[in-house]
C-alpha cells in the first residue's frame, strides 16, 4: 500500500485506521498521545518514499556527500516543519479538523529534541534544513541522548535544573538501524608489530567494546525530493565484552556515554566520560561513511572527491586521528597517502575564541582511553613540529604545539589536519587570524576563510511567524521563499503608509501571543503597548545580560528618586539557561529575578517597567519570542561572540539591533545601515587597546560614576535582597577581579543608547520604516547562503539529481 495520502479525504480515512489498528480500539476511544504516534509515523512514512529516492539518486549519480559532525544539533520539534516542507500542512490540519481534532494539539505533543545546548546546536539544525532545501546531500552525524541538557525551572527566584527526558514518548522521527552498528574500543593496549614483508601492523586489545547502534531521523527538503539523514548514535552492550562479575559497572559505563549531553567536565572522570563520547560518535560515524563509500567504490583514494566531512567545532576532531588509524590499520595505506585523504576531507569550523572553550585534553586520559589514536596524534604532532622546522618557524613551536605541557590542544589537531579553517563572521574570523589563531594563519594562510552564518528562514520566519509571512506574500509575491534574498523587494514599501501601518498590526498580534504565553506560563500581565526588549540567549558572562539588567535597575532608581522622570513603557525580556556548574551565571539569572520581583510588584513604576524571565529557553519557546520583539539586545564584550544567530531571527522578525560592534552584529548594521540600528559600546580595537596598556580600571567607574555606584552599590545593601552576600559573586567578579568583561565601560554608552531607542520608538512611522528595512535587509543571513557559500568554497557539492 502506498504511504501517500495527499488528500484530505485519504488522510482521515487512513489515519483512522491506523490508529484503530496500531490501539485495537475505536478511533474515538484512543488518546490524543496516541494519536500524535500514529500521525507522526504516517509523516515519517510518508517521507521514507523520498528518502529512499534520495539515497539511490546519490548512488546512482555519484553525488559527492557531506557530513557534519557535531556534539549538537538543537533540532526543536520537527511536526510542523515537516508537514510544511512536504507541503502537506493543510490537508492534515484541515483532516484533523474534519475529525474534531486541533493540529495545535498534535504539534505540543513533540518535545523539543535539545540535543544541544545553544547556537552551535542550532546552526547545526539549520543547516540540515538548508542542505536538503538546496538538494545537496549532506547528513548529521552525533549522539542520540537520552536526556536533554537539563530542563530550566526557576523556584525562589533561582535557576533549578530538572531532567530533560525528551525521549518520554519516543520519537517518532527516528528509525532503529541495529544491522549497521559499529563495535568502538576503548583502553587496554596496543601491539605493533612488523609481518615478513616489514610492514607494520597493530593490534589493539580493548579493556572496554561498546556497540554503537544507530537511529536515523529524516531530514526533509522544502518542495523537494530530497531528503537527507541525521544519524543519532545510542551505545549499547557488546555481549562479548562483559567480564563476569563487572556487568553492573560495564552496564553503568555503557549507559553513561548517551546519558546526556555536555557531562560536568570539571572532575578528571568527567573529562574522561567527554572523550569517550566524542570519540564514540565520531569512530560510528567514520566506520559509516568508510563503509557506504566502499559499497560504490572500489577505493578509499577518492575519499575526498566523494566526501566532505565537517568538523562542527573541536568536539569531533578526532576524525582526523580516527581516520588515519582506519586508513592505516584497516586498509594498509602509507602515512603520506592516509594524511592527503584526511586532510582533502576535512574541515574545521571555529566558533569561539574563548579560550576555555577550546578543548585541551590531558594526554594520559587520551593514552589509556585511546591509545592507538594518542600514538598517531603523537606522530602527526612529531611530523608537524619537522614542518614548522623546515619552515624556519620553531620560534613559534611554543603556540602551534599539538601537544604541549601534558595536553592535547584539540583545535591545533584540528587546524593542522583539514585544508579549510572558518570562522562564523567577518570580524570573528578576522580575530582568529590577526589574534587566537595567527601563527597558523602564517603557516597555512590558504586554509582561512569566513563562512557567515545564517538561520533557515523557512521554520524563523515562514513557520514561526505566519503572520508577517502572509503580509509578505500580499506585498512582494511569494520568491522569497525560495530566495530569500528577494526580501529585498520590501525595499520598495518601507516608505508607504499603510504597509508600515500593517507590519505594524503583525507585529502587535506576535506580541498578544507572547503575551497571552506569558500570562498563562508565568501569571504575569504585559502590556502590549509597551516596547518589547528581548535578550535570550545562553547564560554567559560575555554576553553581559548583566549590562542589560544594570540599565533596569538604573531606569528603576531613577523612576524612584525623580518624580518627573518616566520612560516610555518597557518590557524587558530575559531568557537564558546557565551552564549547571556555571555558579556566576547562576547568579545573574538569580539577579534578574529579584530585580524582577521588586520592580514588577511596585505600583509606582511598574505601569512603565516590567521585567520577565522566560524559563527553559529553547526553540520552541524562542518561537514565540523573537518574534514578538521591538528590541533585539546584542550586547556582547566587542571581540567576544563568534557571530550569533538570534540577532539574524531577531532581524528578520523586524527587531531593532541593540548591540555590540561584535559577531555578525557588524554585518547586520551593514546592511541595513547605522541608521537603523542602534550601535554603542567600546569597539574591538578600543578593548585591545586597554588590555595592552592595562589601564582599565574598574573603580574609576565606580568612583567617577555615581549610577554605576548606586548600581554596584546595590547588590549588596539589601536593595534586593536581604541577604547582603545574595550577589557576593557578581560583586567580586565585577570590583574585585576588574570587570573582564568591561561592563561598566560601557554602562553610560548602553544606558544612552536605551534612551535613543526610546526616543525612536515614539516615531510610530519611523519605527516601522526601520522594521521594514531589517526585514528587507535579512535575506543575506538565511542559512541558505551559508550552505551555498560552504557547498561551492569548502565541500565543492553539486546537488542531487533525480533524473534517470
Ligand atoms: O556559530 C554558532 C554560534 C555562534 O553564533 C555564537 O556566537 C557562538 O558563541 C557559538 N559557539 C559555541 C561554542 N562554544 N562555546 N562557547 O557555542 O556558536
Amino acid at each position: 500500500m502506498s504511504n501517500r495520502f495527499d488528500s484530505k479525504e485519504v488522510f482521515k480515512e487512513r489515519f483512522k485506521l491506523e490508529v484503530s489498528e496500531m490501539y485495537g480500539r475505536n478511533f474515538e476511544e484512543t488518546s490524543s498521545i496516541e494519536r500524535y504516534q500514529v500521525l507522526g509515523h504516517m509523516i515519517r512514512d510518508y517521507v521514507g518514499i523520498n528518502w529512499r529516492e534520495t539515497k539511490n539518486a546519490i548512488k546512482k549519480k555519484e553525488t559527492k556527500q557531506l557530513y557534519y559532525f557535531s556534539m549538537e544539533f538543537l533540532m526543536g520539534r520537527l511536526f510542523t516543519n515537516n508537514l510544511m516542507n512536504l507541503g502537506l500542512y493543510d490537508v492534515v490540519k484541515e483532516g484533523l479538523e474534519d475529525l474534531g481534532m486541533d493540529i495545535n494539539e498534535m504539534e505540543e505533543m513533540e518535545s523539543d529534541a535539545g540535543l544541544g545546548n545553544g547556537g552551535l546546536g542550532r546552526l547545526a539544525a539549520c543547516f540540515m534544513d538548508s542542505l536538503a532545501s538546496l538538494n545537496l546531500a549532506g547528513h548529521g552525524n552525533c549522539i542520540r541522548y537520552r536526556y536533554g541538557l537539563f530542563k530550566q525551572k526557576i523556584e525562589n527566584k533561582r535557576q533549578v535544573e530538572l531532567p530533560d527526558c525528551w525521549l518520554k514518548y519516543g520519537n517518532v522521527w527516528e528509525v532503529w538501524k541495529p544491522q549497521h552498528s559499529v563495535e568502538v574500543k576503548f583502553g587496554g593496549s596496543v601491539d605493533l608489530y612488523m609481518d615478513h614483508m616489514g610492514k607494520f601492523h597493530t593490534n589493539h586489545n580493548p579493556d572496554f567494546v561498546v556497540r554503537a547502534v544507530p537511529y536515523d531521523e529524516p531530514i526533509v527538503g522544502y518542495h523537494t525530493k530530497t531528503t537527507n539523514t541525521l544519524r543519532l548514535w545510542d551505545a549499547e552492550i557488546d555481549e562479548a565484552s562483559v567480564n563476569s562479575g563487572q556487568l553492573n559497572k560495564y552496564l553503568n559505563d555503557v549507559m553513561a556515554i548517551t546519558a546526556n549531553v555536555y557531562p560536568d567536565d570539571s572532575t578528571a572522570e568527567g573529562k574522561k566520560l567527554r572523550l569517550k563520547q566524542e570519540y564514540f560518535f565520531v569512530c560510528a560515524g567514520i566506520d559509516q561513511i568508510i563503509r557506504s563509500h566502499l559499497q560504490v567504490y572500489p577505493t578509499l583514494d577518492n575519499l575526498p572527491e566523494k566526501v566532505a566531512i565537517q568538523l562542527n567545532d573541536t568536539h569531533p576532531v578526532l576524525v582526523i586521528p580516527e581516520l588515519m588509524r582506519v586508513l592505516m590499520d584497516d586498509y594498509n595505506y602509507e602515512w603520506d597517502d592516509a594524511w592527503r585523504i584526511v586532510t582533502g576531507t576535512v574541515a574545521y569550523t571555529n566558533h569561539t575564541v574563548m579560550a576555555e572553550a577550546l578543548e585541551k585534553w590531558p594526554q594520559d586520559t587520551v593514552r589509556s582511553l585511546l591509545p592507538r589514536i594518542n600514538m598517531i596524534i603523537e606522530e602527526i604532532n612529531r611530523r608537524f613540529q619537522f614542518e614548522v622546522d623546515h619552515k624556519g618557524l620553531l620560534h613559534i613551536w611554543n603556540n602551534v604545539a599539538i601537544i604541549k605541557e601534558g595536553q592535547v590542544h584539540m583545535a591545533h589537531l584540528a587546524i593542522v589536519g583539514s585544508h579549510s579553517v572558518n570562522g562564523v563572521a567577518k570580524l570573528h574570523s578576522q580575530i582568529l587570524v590577526d589574534d587566537v589563531m595567527k601563527e597558523f594563519a602564517v603557516l597555512y594562510p590558504e586554509r582561512f576563510n569566513n563562512k557567515t552564518n545564517g538561520i533557515t528562514h523557512r521554520r524563523w520566519l515562514l513557520y514561526s511567524n505566519p503572520q508577517l509571512t502572509s503580509l509578505l506574500e500580499d506585498t512582494i509575491g511569494d520568491s522569497f521563499k525560495t530566495n530569500p534574498e528577494d526580501l529585498e523587494k520590501l525595499m520598495d514599501y518601507v516608505d508607504d503608509p499603510i504597509i508600515q501601518n500593517r507590519f505594524m498590526e503583525v507585529k502587535h498580534q506576535r506580541k498578544q501571543i507572547l503575551a497571552d504565553y506569558v500570562k498563562k506560563t508565568l501569571d504575569i500581565d504585559v502590556d502590549v503597548n509597551s516596547i518589547f526588549d528581548c535578550q535570550a540567549k545562553r547564560l554567559h558572562a560575555y554576553k553581559r545580560q548583566l549590562l542589560n539588567i544594570f540599565c533596569v535597575m538604573h531606569l528603576y532608581f531613577r523612576m524612584k528618586s525623580e518624580p518627573n522622570f518616566r520612560i516610555y513603557p518597557r518590557t524587558f525580556f530575559f531568557s537564558a539557561k546557565a551552564a549547571p556548574s556555571y555558579e556566576l551565571a547562576k547568579e545573574i539569572i538569580k539577579l534578574i529575578n529579584f530585580v524582577a520581583e521588586k520592580v514588577n510588584n511596585d505600583p509606582e513604576t511598574n505601569s512603565f517597567l516590567k521585567v520577565v524571565f522566560i524559563p527553559n529557553y529553547s526553540v520552541s519557546v524562542a518561537e514565540i519570542l523573537l518574534n514578538a520583539a521591538d528590541v533585539s539586545e546584542q550586547i556582547s564584550t566587542a571581540g567576544k561572540e563568534a557571530s550569533g544567530t538570534g540577532n539574524m531571527k531577531y532581524m528578520m522578525n523586524g527587531a531593532l539591533t541593540l548591540g555590540t560592534l561584535d559577531g555578525a552584529n557588524v554585518e547586520i548594521v551593514e546592511r541595513v545601515g547605522q541608521e537603523n540600528a542602534q550601535i554603542f559600546g567600546l569597539h574591538v580595537e578600543d578593548i585591545n587597546e586597554l588590555k595592552h596598556q592595562n589601564s582599565y580600571n574598574v573603580w574609576d567607574f565606580y568612583n567617577s560614576n555615581y549610577n554605576v555606584r548606586r548600581i554596584v552599590d546595590s547588590l549588596a545593601n539589601g536593595t534586593w535582597s536581604s541577604n547582603h552576600d545574595e550577589f557576593r559573586l557578581i560583586y567580586n567578579d565585577l570590583m574585585l577581579r576588574n570587570d573582564e568583561f568591561f561592563v561598566l565601560a560601557d554602562f553610560d554608552s548602553y544606558v544612552y543608547a536605551q534612551s535613543q531607542v526610546e526616543q525612536r520608538y515614539r516615531d510610530r512611522g519611523r519605527w516601522a520604516r526601520t522594521m521594514l528595512i531589517n526585514i528587507a535587509k535579512s535575506g543575506y543571513f538565511s542559512s541558505d547562503r551559508t550552505i551555498k557559500e560552504y557547498a561551492d568554497e569548502i565541500w565543492h557539492l553539486t546537488p542531487i539529481s533525480f533524473e534517470d
